[in-house]
């Protein structure tokens, strides 16, 4: 029998070895960050001994030690010898995308992952046997009410806002560059959260108006939270849902359409499509699966997400080309970034 075997399916047994010790790694470099490993790094500014890391972090040497020489052999940290003594140093990597403090940090969404993605992610069975979100089950809420549930407490509200930022700091730019917006002087972000994408779109298109469109909640939070100084942007409470969205060139749905299902996604566009001054457009930004569906694998473990925590999923292209014609829009475009998220611009 085994000697039919090809050469690449004599080899899978390692690759699969590798894809399910995957959740290991993860939830490695998710420890690191909750134990703060990566901030007193940067912060020491010099390499530190496993004892030392132990005894700032209030951990046990042993447990530590492990930890750190697999971030190093997954080259997270670096590690050099002092006679005979292993001292831990950061990476650029760590400095720039772990450490907590940094600009383009993914240390919030690092922690959303750790402690909602992952315990949502243990009842995946459930969610495929039930074809339903498992937020019942993972934190005692409605399945049916998707954003009380994330938003169970003003912690969790801003750990989701913590995610969907960090998100945009990193693919942001490109969303903002897939076309030229500049013929758009009013712009709003429906459900834009923090205004991560929307200071993107700001900077970018400097003679534009910005609004980011969010539940009251979410504003003051973001308000709160996420303002800047001078910040390029203004906040408006509102529901794009049950309240009325106000007049603008262009709207913003950036990661909406993939949380609900089809009769309330085309019962938003058309609402957009009214509320849209004419000449104006909508810009969706989603991870978008190949036409055939058999791919990218990231953005098809992005379609399980949103089982397990939504009640949406990820689509093809034809699927929000489809969804803009019957709301009314026209002419739409289809921009591949070749990251995580893809942008689809289309017009009234
Ligand atoms: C939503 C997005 C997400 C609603 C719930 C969610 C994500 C996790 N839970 O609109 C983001 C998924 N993407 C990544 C990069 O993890």
């Amino acid at each position: 029998m085994a000697e039919h075997l090809s050469q690449s399916e004599l080899d899978y047994p390692f690759k699969l070895m590798e894809y399910l010790n995957g959740f290991r790694i993860s939830k490695a470099i998710f420890s690191a960050c909750e134990l703060g490993v990566f901030d007193l790094l940067l912060e020491s500014q010099k390499p530190l001994t496993a004892g030392e890391v132990a005894q700032k972090l209030g951990t046990s040497g042993d447990g530590i030690e492990r930890l750190l020489d697999l971030l190093v052999a997954i080259e997270i940290l670096e590690v050099e010898l002092m006679q005979g003594t292993a001292y831990y140093n950061s990476t650029d990597v760590a400095n720039l995308y772990l450490a907590k403090s940094s600009p383009k940090s993914l240390h919030s969404l690092i922690i959303y992952h750790s402690q909602t993605t992952y315990p949502l992610w243990n009842n995946l069975v459930d969610a495929v046997r039930e074809g339903k979100n498992q937020n019942e089950k993972t934190f005692g809420l409605p399945s049916e009410e998707i954003f009380s549930a994330i938003y169970r407490s003003e912690e969790e509200m801003l750990k989701f806002m913590g995610l969907m930022n960090s998100t945009w700091v990193i693919d942001g730019h490109d969303i903002a560059t897939a076309f030229d917006l500049s013929c758009f002087k009013s712009i709003i972000d429906l459900g834009g959260c923090s205004g991560a994408l929307a200071r993107e779109i700001a900077k970018e298109y400097p003679s534009s108006t910005v609004m980011v469109l969010d539940l009251p909640e979410v504003i003051q939070s973001a308000q709160r939270h996420f303002a800047q100084q001078n910040d390029t942007i203004c906040f408006q409470e509102g529901n794009f849902f049950d309240g009325e969205i106000p007049s603008a060139d262009l709207y913003i749905l950036a990661r909406i359409i993939h949380d609900w299902k089809d009769d309330k996604n085309v019962k938003l566009l058309k609402k957009i499509h009214s509320a849209c001054n004419k000449g104006g457009g909508v810009l969706i930004a989603e991870a978008l699966l190949f036409e055939n569906r058999r791919g990218p694998t990231m953005v098809q473990t992005f379609s399980l997400n949103m089982l397990v925590q939504t009640e949406g999923k990820e689509h093809p292209p034809s699927y929000y080309t489809h969804l803009l014609t019957e709301a009314g829009f026209r002419d739409v475009q289809v921009y591949r970034t070749g990251k995580s998220y893809d942008a689809i611009l289309a017009l009234k």
